[in-house]
């Protein structure tokens, strides 16, 4: 006979970080919360890659493992689009006041069907670790070690080792969880390591200093055809540092530049009072107002350099205007 009360934790398709480490640090730790041995955690997570070992020993299974096991509640971390959801139809298939939601995610679409009381959403939150440790640690819950390892892990994941959308909660919450300066720099290093794609793009980058004296950074990137699509590449933090306006410089242009196409990054500092989105407008684009992106499609370099500097003349009308606000 069996009587036991199947927990499904299920997470998004091409899951990472973040994704893998709430599912199973939440599955480790939801039987002592719930304190009942009837229950039974089956975290299910698409085959994954992470770039360095976490530190769980649980089991966990793939769909096609968990076919024919019946399931009583279903518990979806770190995502709330139908689509992207790894297991949607297990969702489905219980009903609505056994489902629940944990995610760290804004508004969107397709948001899955859960009632409100079952929903534990904070988009304040960098990440959907963040918001379980946060509750094991208000409820005083025992953790170990390894799983505030794993938080943490989730936690610089998804915000490139604490450089993107933290708050001063996440901070004093990854403190907590691992405490050790040593350990945390061992995990940024492994972590912001880039792949030999990565490494080749960025070797690749050029700076042009023609303009250096207007109070510009440029670079150039000449993307080489069999590499693909390198958006996602580029979103490795090292490429933002690189191209990263200055105080002596505060706009920078970066082009990338594939077959005979251009894309267009455009920064500027925050006391700067050139309108550079007016600018990525001007070059078919858009954005915010001081990181914004424009594009050229079928045309050369120098085309594209002439058009953009042409059209920075037009904003600033022929002078610069960089405006020093700091006392
Ligand atoms: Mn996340």
């Amino acid at each position: 006979m069996n009587n036991k009360i199947n927990i499904a934790i299920i997470t998004h398709k091409n899951c990472d970080g973040d994704a893998v480490m709430s599912t199973l640090s939440l599955a480790e730790t939801l039987p002592n919360i719930l304190n009942d041995k009837k229950i039974n955690v089956i975290p299910i997570i698409e085959k994954h890659k992470l770039p360095f070992e976490h530190k769980s020993k649980l089991k966990y299974y793939t769909l096609d493992e968990v076919n024919d096991k019946q399931i009583d509640y279903i518990i979806v971390c770190d995502v709330n689009e139908q689509d992207r959801v790894y297991g949607i139809d297990i969702f489905n298939k219980v009903p609505i006041e056994k489902r629940f939601l944990i995610d760290h995610h804004d508004r969107n679409r397709q948001e899955l069907e859960v009632l409100s009381q079952n929903k534990f959403i904070n988009p304040k939150s960098c990440s959907t670790c963040e918001i379980i440790a946060s509750f094991l640690l208000n409820k005083k819950h025992k953790i170990s070690n390894d799983i505030m390892y794993n938080l943490y892990l989730g936690m610089a994941s998804d915000t490139f080792c604490f450089q993107r959308s933290v708050t001063s909660d996440s901070l004093r919450i990854a403190n907590i969880l691992v405490s050790d300066k040593q350990e945390r720099n061992n995990i940024k290093d492994k972590l912001l390591k880039m792949n030999l794609e990565q490494e080749k793009l960025y070797k690749l980058i050029k700076e042009n200093k023609r303009f250096e004296k207007d109070g510009i950074r440029m670079f150039n990137l000449s993307v080489p055809i069999e590499m693909g699509d390198i958006t996602k590449l580029l979103k490795h933090p090292s490429f933002d540092s690189l191209t990263a306006p200055i105080e002596s410089c505060p706009i920078s242009i970066f082009i990338i530049e594939i077959e005979n196409n251009y894309f267009i990054k455009f920064k500027k500092i925050d006391n700067c009072d050139i309108d550079i989105l007016k600018l990525a407008i001007a070059c078919n684009g858009g954005g915010h107002s001081n990181r914004c992106a424009g594009r050229f499609y079928n045309t050369s370099y120098d085309e594209v350099i002439k058009k953009i500097i042409n059209e920075y003349g037009n904003i600033t009308k022929g002078k610069l205007k960089i405006k020093q606000l700091s006392v």
